[in-house]
């Protein structure tokens, strides 16, 4: 197929037909991600591209986006499109943003695997798109809220990244997602909501295995789980106040992970029950050391959020400490972080316990103590961790990932 994007030189503006232009277009197939750049030298004519690497339709391949300018004999890279629009605004076939379309696998590029570069040094080969349209170091994503900790931990939010591109990536690695989830007492009721939300929307085309830790193990609503993933129940006793299944969840999953959550997941997410998803909760959250930022603190100065303020308890946080208050509705990351965590939680609880003390949030005060100093690798945005109590939406919150559903307390907390 032949292409024919730019016009003439005589008609762009701020060029003279007797310079000698280099163009460097980056064609990207909108259906495979394949690209190719190539200079091409316009001289009062029209510049032609011949895809070649990749066999997807027609139309799909003659999209392009990207391209720069430079005059004959200059060897600096070539612009981008801010510095170079301004010249040939009117450019038909010109995108900066790169829609996905859907692409059937026999439209798929046979070109060699694309080498990437994951977490830990791990090498991952992808067939998958892996391009994605050109980032602008002077253009944020989200100018609107704050997208990296002083630490240089991501905060996750809707619009810093690429949906499919986070996918492709984390696919071919074969990872298995581990979910703990505890339904004990009347929490058993919300079973079924959850998991029915999150085989929508929880880590879609990822293997996850469900650890439902309960009480009442017949409560456990069958679900149909989609290929690749699994639920295993495990039953733990019915403690006498809600308090206290807040106090020994950490000991369980420490537990759960030296028996067996080791052997059988790359990662775990440790979720509330009392919980929905409405929108994807993929594979952009994994990391090492996972928190969610609690969405009724993120707006308050750190001497208002709720950590434990007596010195003699291990949560204890000092007014002029900590980064974020963090919810402990959502946790997770590395097997191997996340038992560190649990293990020293579950260690510091139980020396408060010997000490007749118990934090103001129990576990979630442990949880934000021990985060102020092992910093989280990766946050989480208010979107993967939000309140239904919390009505209309901010105009921050472009998504609403995971809510916690509203829910009489008085009532299901038995012993409160
Ligand atoms: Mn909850």
């Amino acid at each position: 197929m032949q292409l024919t994007c730019l016009p003439s030189t005589s008609s762009l503006p701020g060029f003279q037909s007797s310079v000698a232009v280099f163009v460097f277009p980056v064609f990207v197939c909108v259906c495979c991600g394949t690209s190719t750049s190539s200079s091409c030298r316009i001289r009062g004519g029209v510049i032609t591209w011949l895809p070649s690497s990749c066999s997807c339709p027609a139309e799909a391949a003659t999209k392009f986006f990207g391209y720069g300018s430079r005059s004959s004999g200059d060897q600096s890279a070539p612009t981008g499109p801010t510095a170079a629009t301004p010249h040939y605004p009117a450019l038909p076939c010109f995108t900066s943003y790169l829609p996905v379309k859907p692409c059937t696998p026999s439209s798929r590029s046979s070109s060699s695997p694309a080498v990437i570069r994951h977490f830990g040094n791990i090498l991952a080969l992808s067939e998958e798109r892996l391009q994605h349209g050109q980032s602008w170091l002077l253009t944020p994503l989200r100018p609107d809220v704050l997208t990296v900790t002083p630490w240089l931990a991501p905060i996750v939010w809707e619009g810093t990244f690429d949906p499919v591109l986070i996918d492709n990536i984390y696919k071919p690695l074969n990872l298995t997602i581990a979910t703990t989830v505890f339904a004990v007492g009347k929490y058993t009721r919300f079973l079924r909501d959850f998991l029915e939300t999150a085989e929508q929307h929880y880590m879609v085309g990822f293997k996850v295995h469900y650890y439902v830790f309960t009480d009442q193990p017949e409560q456990v609503p069958a679900v149909t789980l989609a290929p690749g993933r699994k639920l295993s129940i495990t039953w733990v006793p019915k403690f006498n106040r809600w308090q206290e299944i807040s106090l020994r969840r950490m000991e369980i999953i420490q537990t759960a992970i030296e028996e067996r959550i080791r052997k059988e997941a790359d990662y775990i997410y440790c979720l509330d029950v009392d919980m929905k998803f409405h929108n994807r909760w993929g594979p952009e959250v994994l990391d090492t050391l996972v928190a969610a930022i609690h969405p009724w603190f993120y707006q308050l100065d750190r001497k208002q959020f709720s950590y434990e303020r007596r010195p003699a308890s291990k949560a204890y946080v000092p007014v002029d400490q900590g980064d974020f208050y963090y919810m402990a509705a959502v946790f997770g990351g590395r097997i191997e972080d996340v038992h560190k965590l649990t293990k020293t939680c579950r260690e510091h609880l139980e020396e408060d316990k010997n000490n007749n003390l118990e934090a103001v949030w129990q576990e979630e005060s442990h949880l934000n103590q021990y985060l102020v100093y092992q910093k989280p690798t990766k946050l989480l945005s208010p979107e993967y961790l939000w309140d239904d109590l919390k009505g209309r939406k901010p105009n921050e919150i472009k998504l609403i990932r995971f809510s916690a559903i509203i829910k009489n307390k008085a009532e299901v907390r038995e012993n409160a």
